[in-house]
């Protein structure tokens, strides 16, 4: 690999993935913080919504693609990298392949440029789907039985001890979130297991019957995106020395069923019916823990969870009505 030692970081983030769930919104919080023209946009296909392609830079990107991915780097001497791009849980199961490639050699590719070009930190999430069925279940805590048995869940766990053994060998500063299922109205989830508690709200207010892929009693941990956005940037923004855990941090918001986040909705739209046909997913979601302990996170970078059930579904049904009208 060639570098340029010399060429210091620049004030510029990358954010790899930002047309995900996820990245949409990340981009959008660091544009509104930093300035949108210091915050560059990368993914492997074009954005759907106007602004991210608009408000500022925006690459073409796929992380699989080395000497791309450095092109990029040597172009904007990024000081941040959030790397998102992944394959989610149950997309992974039915590409194991592909899953394994795209979410290891991706995070590989962005450690390894990272440390060649004096990238100052780098942000990679991982996720609930790093423990498995021999993990205690409620209030699972940060250091545990962890035995995976999703590809995806595999991937994270062995992405966890990368990132630790890269901040070890190499002295990176990469920070990582155990992130539950993400719920947000400014962007779509695909492809994963907890992506029902996002496309009840959308049914819901469009009037439909929602047919829910997981059972009525299948407690998941799960997090309104405006707390996820802020447990990612207050890690970040933490001073190293607080950061004790370089694997990757449990963060809880809150644990619901689909029964709760049903009778939730019902609140607003008593009309609103719900059926249960269990799919390949319950499986999967049987293999989670039900409730994370955080304790570690409260205590290094003070954090703490804002929204509730109740308090989510108010806000996102509030925030796609206006989106409708
Ligand atoms: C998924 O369901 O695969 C993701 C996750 C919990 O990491 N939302």
């Amino acid at each position: 690999m060639q570098t340029n030692p010399s060429a210091a970081p620049s004030d510029t983030i990358l954010v790899i993935g930002a047309c995900g769930q996820l990245g949409v919104e990340l981009t959008y919080e660091l544009r509104r913080q930093y300035g949108p023209s210091r915050v560059v946009a990368a993914d492997v296909r074009p954005p759907q919504q106007a602004e991210l392609r608009e408000a500022g830079p925006f690459e073409l990107l796929d992380v699989l693609d080395r000497p791309r991915l450095e092109t990029i780097i040597q172009q904007y001497r990024p000081r941040q990298i959030y790397h998102l791009a992944a394959l989610l849980s149950a997309t992974a199961e039915k590409n194991p392949q592909f899953g394994w490639r795209l979410n290891m050699e991706g995070l590989l590719n962005v450690l390894d440029a990272a440390v060649a070009y004096q990238v100052a930190q780098v942000y990679w999430p991982s996720s609930i789907a790093v423990f498995g069925p021999a993990t205690p279940r409620h209030q699972t805590p940060q250091l545990t039985v962890m035995n995976p048995n999703t590809v995806y869940g595999i991937s994270k766990l062995a992405g966890e001890q990368w990132c630790e053994w890269y901040h070890q060998k190499h002295g990176l500063d990469v920070r990582s979130l155990r992130y539950p299922g993400l719920i947000g109205y400014k962007s779509l989830p695909g492809g994963g297991t907890t992506d029902y508690a996002v496309d009840i709200y959308h049914q819901a207010l469009a009037g439909n019957a929602y047919e829910c892929f997981l059972r009525e009693d299948t407690y998941l941990p799960m997090m309104y995106m405006p707390d996820a956005l802020k447990a990612t940037l207050d890690l970040m923004h933490a001073p190293a020395d607080q950061i004790t855990v370089r694997s990757s941090y449990n963060v809880s918001g809150m644990s619901f069923s689909p029964a709760e986040i049903t009778a939730s909705i019902q609140r607003h739209l008593p009309d609103f019916a719900v059926s249960y046909k269990p799919d390949s997913r319950q499986q999967i979601a049987d293999s989670w823990p039900a409730s994370i302990d955080d304790s570690q996170a409260r205590q290094d970078w003070n954090w703490q969870p804002h929204y509730d059930l109740d308090k989510m579904t108010d806000d996102m049904l509030a925030h796609l009505h206006l989106a409708q009208a």
